[in-house]
Order: C-alpha cells, then structure tokens, then sequence
C-alpha cells in the first residue's frame, strides 16, 4: 500500500489529481452555462461539457488506478479518447454546419479520428515491436484530420459561415495543429523505439512517467481549452 502516500515530487500523481478536478469544475460550468446559451449554441456547449465530464470521470479512474498500481493507465486513457476526440470532431461539424456542412464529414472525421486511435493504442500495447508501423499509420490518420481542418472541407465552410465562426475555427485549428501534437510526442517519449527505431528515454518506468505528465498536461489544454473556444463563439454570435 506504500504507494497510497504521494510523495512531494511525485509529479504524475499530481497532475492526475488536479487533472480530475479541473475536468470536474469545467463540466460544471458548461453543463450549467448551456441554460444561459442562445438556444442555437446549446448543443455546441452541452457536447464541451459531455467531452470533459468523459474525461473527468476517466481521470477520476485513472488517478485511483495510478495511485494504487504506480502504473500508467493506458488502457482507461485511449478509452477516454476514443469517447473525447470524435465528441471533438462533432464540434467542427457542429459550428459548421449553419454553413451546410455534411453528415459525411462528420463521419471522415470521426473514422480518421478512430484509426489514429486504434492503431496508436496498438503500438503503444498490444503490439510494441511494430511501434514505428503503428506511429506513423496513426500520424497520417491525425495530418488527414488536419488537413480537413486547415485546408480542406472544414475551413472552408468556417470561411463562409461568417467572421466569428471562421476566427474560432482558426483557433481551434491551432489547438489540432499543435496541442494535439503533444500526444505523438509523448508517444514517442514512451514507447522503445517510438520514433523510427530511436528509444529516447532508456528506463521504461521513467519513460511511462515523462508520457503520463506529457498526456495529462495535453488534455487538460485540448479539452478544457477547446470547449472554452466554444463557449465563447457561443456568447460572440447572435
Ligand atoms: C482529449 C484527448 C485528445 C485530444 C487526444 C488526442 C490524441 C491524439 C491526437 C493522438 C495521436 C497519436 C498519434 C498521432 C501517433 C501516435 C499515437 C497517438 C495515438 C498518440
């Protein structure tokens, strides 16, 4: 049970703990702000709070199971995502759609959203070996994603669907672009030869610890962030 006692520098331990709060208190805040959002905007928010009280409950585990095991909880935190990033992609097709955005976007970005998951969880678990395979099948998963976001079907309806929705759409963007890249980081920080056959952290406690701090500093940013973005478009539209 020695585990139970959190040591002052035990990092992971702490970002669990604070990440379990903070996706708590924005949950609340969304769930309760969506009777005060023009009725057009509430699902948009609703969906904000659906995605961090997912994460709240899922860290809620995770911080139990780390505290008790001194493990990483991959297994609860690809279930997390696998719930939180298509609840992200229905935010895009969400904003968009007073612009005409089709149903079958939103299912490219949530099938994209799925295999850059799936695969992931392969490399990262059942299937160490072929970690490279696996890490770059999930990265052009994720560039495809980006690509809809930057370029392709989404920008361009964020373009037409008036000045608030194309400045959030820019943000949450950047939020896909570079806050979402932290994850293959940790990936690669993680897993033995995670990128192209290099190991970068050699004691694989030690490297389990840098990804568990690096995910739920990434969460924390892309999920309590974005769902502000949100909620302000919501207030900034009428
Ligand atoms: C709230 C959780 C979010 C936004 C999680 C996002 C996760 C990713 C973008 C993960 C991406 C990965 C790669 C692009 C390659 C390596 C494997 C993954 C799954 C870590």
């Amino acid at each position: 049970m020695e585990h139970l006692k959190i040591a002052s520098d035990n990092y992971v331990a702490f970002t669990f703990f604070i990440g379990t709060m903070a996706m708590m208190a924005a949950s609340v805040f969304f769930f309760f702000e969506v009777n005060n959002t023009q009725e057009k905007w509430r699902t948009s928010v609703l969906v904000s709070g659906l995605i961090t009280f997912i994460a709240a409950v899922h860290y809620y585990y995770m911080r139990g199971y780390n505290l008790e095991t001194g493990d990483s909880p991959t297994f609860f935190r690809y279930v997390d995502w696998i719930l939180t990033v298509p609840l992200m992609c229905v935010e895009f097709y969400l904003i968009t759609r007073k612009a005409g955005a089709k149903v079958s976007l939103l299912w490219k970005l949530i099938f994209a959203s799925i295999v850059m998951l799936v695969t992931g969880y392969f490399g990262e678990t059942i299937d160490r070996d072929s970690s490279v395979l696996w890490g770059v099948i999930s990265g052009a998963a994720y560039f495809y994603i980006v690509y809809l976001i930057w370029f392709g079907e989404v920008s361009k309806l964020a373009q037409s669907a008036g000045p608030n929705v194309a400045k959030a759409t820019k943000i949450l963007a950047w939020f896909v672009l570079v806050g979402w890249a932290i994850y293959p980081v940790g990936y690669i920080l993680g897993t033995p030869g995670g990128l192209f056959g290099i190991t970068f952290v050699a004691d694989p406690a030690m490297a389990a610890k840098s990804m568990d701090i690096v995910y739920n500093i990434a969460d924390a940013i892309n999920k309590i962030g974005f769902g502000l973005v949100i909620y302000v478009l919501s207030r900034s539209e009428d």
